[in-house]
């Protein structure tokens, strides 16, 4: 039986579960690993009250997906450095010192400050920033109370991963699409590369479908292991992905690939279209891509012929100057070639009816038109802020049966750098308090000297962490969070496909640990607002949205480890698509009624300073962690003891760079410490910066923050406008110009 096939809802849901014998005195869970954002079905062993194991599911469809991190998570989340008391700072900010405090003390204090800053600049002076794992757990109920408090400056990591991409594809045919990797001919891979120990589901669908015939063309400016295995890989320069796809629609309309009848009937602008793309001829394409004009026809064909074709999401899009043309360009591709809704193609699943789906508990109708006017960025950079997806309420509601669809938490943000900007005084108005929840502001977004300036200007910080990350070493309150070994989770995939599965609770939180839904249910409380969070448990909670399937969550739990809603294609025959005009839109009204370029383009770079004559980009994701968080875990660490820079062996004869010679990457913005690695697979003049270092063994505190300040890459990412997406307001993290600057000093 072949693993997780995402759109074979029935073999899933009627896949027979056989415990494996067990050793006596233990038990198990089905729980669901949350140590990375794609979230695999797996077991967990306990023994006298608690997991010693983590292994693959018992179930035949999930069985092979599981990586080293969710094996060495027990141990990561038994650490000696996790908190697990609520503290509270007692010397000036970042200075360390802290005093142990209750939660109800802490939240006295919390919604008393809260309270006063409201009074003194309005509910918008309050911003929460979450990030995958908290936004998965909270199930929408911070933004309910902010919506009912009246905030709208509400930010997230997925600003920059996947929940943009959310609020982008909607401006084309109004949902999200997921994969249809089963029964797909071709795959595209745009930079993103699923790796054993990375995505490990999305590999294994990936293997499978090459497997049984599948085509694989993978653009990496890097030879990456996806690349490796690739019928085409194209070595575009970096940043280039927008510029690529023109190069495709180039020649699929030019040699009539696309599916007409499709496009006559279901899409507006095709003509405006076919010429913008006539300024793209391949001539062109190769010069802003930097690859051979007949292998870009050959993908370009590869993709359009093959049969269904899927190109899956990819976060190396999300962080570009051109990213919203290019998340545009993938829309359009799909849906010009045929492959939107069909089997083997890209599905248009929408909410699974059968829970209260987290949109709804979000209840972004409450919160005023005047209130939303005010979300930071909406002037400026308003894709995925409500200005631009309010307009989405009709045809949601048309088609998706309510108005607002919270796609990957991803459809109604503030861009992260304009709160930054707003909490470090730099106008339009204050923000004076800051939540961070399940998330490493300091280090998770661009421009680290601002966000650390804007913590610095806060009144109240209030983090909810499982470790001292330096974000966490910035603030008031700390209260310590649960793990997903310590909680029970109804997991919907983030609203993005219609897959709902729960997790069950394996073990107790150790000290005073407590979930998210603690956390907000605190705060309502404190704010005098109980009404606001009326269930008692979490679990109570989870009855409450499953009352659709008429089953309580210990019902749910027991019948079942994946609902499927009933799959259904070419739904759009019925109810049309989910943008103003009904139809697929190749020119975005949307865009165009917000002033911008309603037709994708392409931005070149700024001319190049002789200063800074490499570029990097930061990625290139570590088996042994996640994201910037793992470091404290030995076994890990042992893997990945020093950040790494990639360079060339061009590169590195060019500037005298020995291997494991340590050195400093600098930029306009700041500089980092980071430790040569020559690696064939880098072209020149391209470097790779590693994501998230950070030591927790190194000296806490502000102008330290654990070795945040030496290894950080958020300290070279730009967010000036020429570094920014115009219309969301993203960083461009895939090519920063830079320079490597030799360096005495041994850093440890
Ligand atoms: N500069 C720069 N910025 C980036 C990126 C980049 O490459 N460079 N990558 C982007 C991408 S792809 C992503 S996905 C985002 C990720 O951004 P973040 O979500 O901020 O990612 P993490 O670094 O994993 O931080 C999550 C924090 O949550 C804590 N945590 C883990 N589990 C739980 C839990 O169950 N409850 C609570 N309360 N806390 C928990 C962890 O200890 C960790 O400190 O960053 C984006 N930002
Ligand atoms: N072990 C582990 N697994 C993870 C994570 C982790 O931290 N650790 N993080 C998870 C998360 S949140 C995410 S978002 C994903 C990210 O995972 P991926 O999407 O795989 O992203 P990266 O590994 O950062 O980079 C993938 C490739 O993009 C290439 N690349 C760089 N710049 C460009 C460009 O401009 N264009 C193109 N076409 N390619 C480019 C790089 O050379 C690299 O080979 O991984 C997830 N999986
Ligand atoms: S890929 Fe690994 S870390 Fe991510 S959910 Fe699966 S097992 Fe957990
Ligand atoms: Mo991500």
């Amino acid at each position: 039986m072949p693993a997780a096939a995402p759109f074979d809802p029935e073999a899933i849901q009627n896949a027979v579960y056989t415990e494996r014998p067990l050793k006596p005195g233990v038990t198990t869970k089905r729980t669901i690993c949350q140590s990375c954002d794609i979230a695999c079905s797996v077991v967990t062993e306990i023994k006298k009250g608690r997991v010693v194991k983590v292994r693959s599911s018992d179930n035949p469809i999930f069985r092979d997906n599981i990586c080293m991190k969710a094996i060495i998570a027990p141990k990561g989340f038994a650490h000696p450095n996790r908190i697990l008391h609520p503290l509270k700072r007692v010397g000036e900010r970042g200075s360390g010192e802290w005093e142990q405090v209750s939660w109800d003390d802490a939240f006295a204090d919390i919604g008393e400050r809260l309270k006063t800053i409201i009074k003194e600049h309005g509910p918008e002076a309050w911003s929460v920033s979450t990030s995958q794992w908290n936004t998965a757990t909270d199930h929408g109920i911070g933004r309910r109370i902010m919506n009912h408090i009246g905030s709208p400056n509400w930010t997230s990591g997925v600003a920059l991963c996947a929940g943009n991409t959310a609020a982008i594809n909607r401006m084309t045919y109004g949902w999200f699409p997921f994969g249809d990797f089963n029964n797909t001919e071709c795959i595209v891979l745009m930079g993103h590369n699923p790796r054993r120990h990375s995505w490990t589901p999305m590999y294994n669908w990936i293997r499978q479908a090459q497997a049984r015939g599948a085509k694989l063309i993978v653009t990496d400016p890097r030879k990456s292991s996806s690349a490796e295995r690739a019928d085409i890989w194209l070595p575009l320069k970096v940043g280039s992905d927008a510029a690529m796809m023109f190069g495709w629609l180039k020649v699929i309309i030019d040699e009539e690939l696309y599916d007409k009848d499709f496009v006559e009937n279901w899409t507006t602008g095709f003509e405006e279209l076919k010429s913008r793309v006539d300024e793209y001829p391949l001539e062109r394409v190769a010069k802003l891509t930097g690859c051979d004009p007949e292998m870009i026809a050959k993908a370009a064909r590869m993709y359009a012929t093959s049969g269904p074709a899927v190109i899956p999401w990819t976060p190396i899009t999300d962080m570009q100057r051109n990213s919203t043309s290019a998340i545009r360009l993938q829309s359009i591709l799909r849906a010009i070639t045929g492959n939107v809704d069909v089997p083997g193609g890209e599905l248009l699943q929408g909410f699974n009816p059968d829970i209260v789906n987290e949109s709804t508990i979000e209840m972004h109708e409450v919160l005023s038109d005047a209130q939303k006017a005010k979300q930071l960025g909406s002037d400026k950079h308003p894709a995925f802020t409500y200005r631009a997806q309010e307009r989405f309420r009709e045809p949601t509601k048309r088609v998706w049966g309510q108005e607002y669809a919270n796609l990957v938490m991803g459809c109604y943000m503030t861009p992260p750098s304009s709160l930054f900007n707003a909490m470090a005084g730099k106008g339009p108005y204050p923000v004076k308090a800051f939540f961070f929840l399940g998330n490493n502001p300091v280090m998770s977004y661009a421009n680290m000297p601002l966000i650390i300036e804007a913590m610095m200007n806060q009144d109240l910080i209030v983090a909810h962490e499982q470790f001292m990350t330096p974000s966490a070493q910035l603030a008031d309150y700390i209260l310590p969070a649960d793990s997903w070994l310590e909680r029970p989770w109804l997991m919907d995939t983030f609203g993005w496909t219609s897959m709902v599965r729960p997790s069950e609770k394996s073990m107790e939180p150790p000290g005073e640990a407590r979930t998210t839904f603690e956390f907000w249910k605190h705060l309502a409380g404190a704010l005098d607002r109980p009404e606001l969070v009326p269930w008692e448990t979490l679990e109570s909670f989870y009855d409450y949205r499953l009352e659709p399937t008429g089953k309580t969550w210990d019902e749910f739990v027991a019948s079942t480890d994946v609902h499927f809603a009933k799959a259904e294609y070419r739904k759009y025959r019925k109810t049309g698509f989910a943008t103003p005009s009904g139809k697929v839109e190749l020119k975005s009204s949307i865009l165009g009624d917000l002033g911008f370029d309603p037709l994708p383009y392409f931005r070149e770079d700024p001319p190049v300073d002789p200063n800074y004559p490499l570029k990097l980009f930061t990625g290139v994701r570590e088996d042994g962690f996640f994201q910037t968080g793992g470091r404290h875990i030995p076994e890990m660490r042992k893997r990945h003891p020093e950040p790494l820079v990639f360079v060339s062996p061009g590169t590195a004869k060019l500037y005298d760079l020995k291997e494991d010679e340590w050195v400093e990457v600098e930029n306009e913005l700041g500089s980092i410490s980071i430790k040569v690695a020559i690696k064939e697979a880098m072209p020149n003049g391209l470097i790779r910066i590693p994501h998230g270092w950070w030591k927790p063994e190194m000296k806490q505190g502000a102008g330290h923050l654990s070795g945040a300040l030496k290894y950080a890459d958020a300290q070279l990412c730009r967010d000036d406008e020429d570094y920014l997406d115009r219309e969301q307001g993203i960083p461009h993290l895939k090519g920063v110009p830079c320079r490597i600057n030799k360096t005495e000093r041994t850093a440890k």
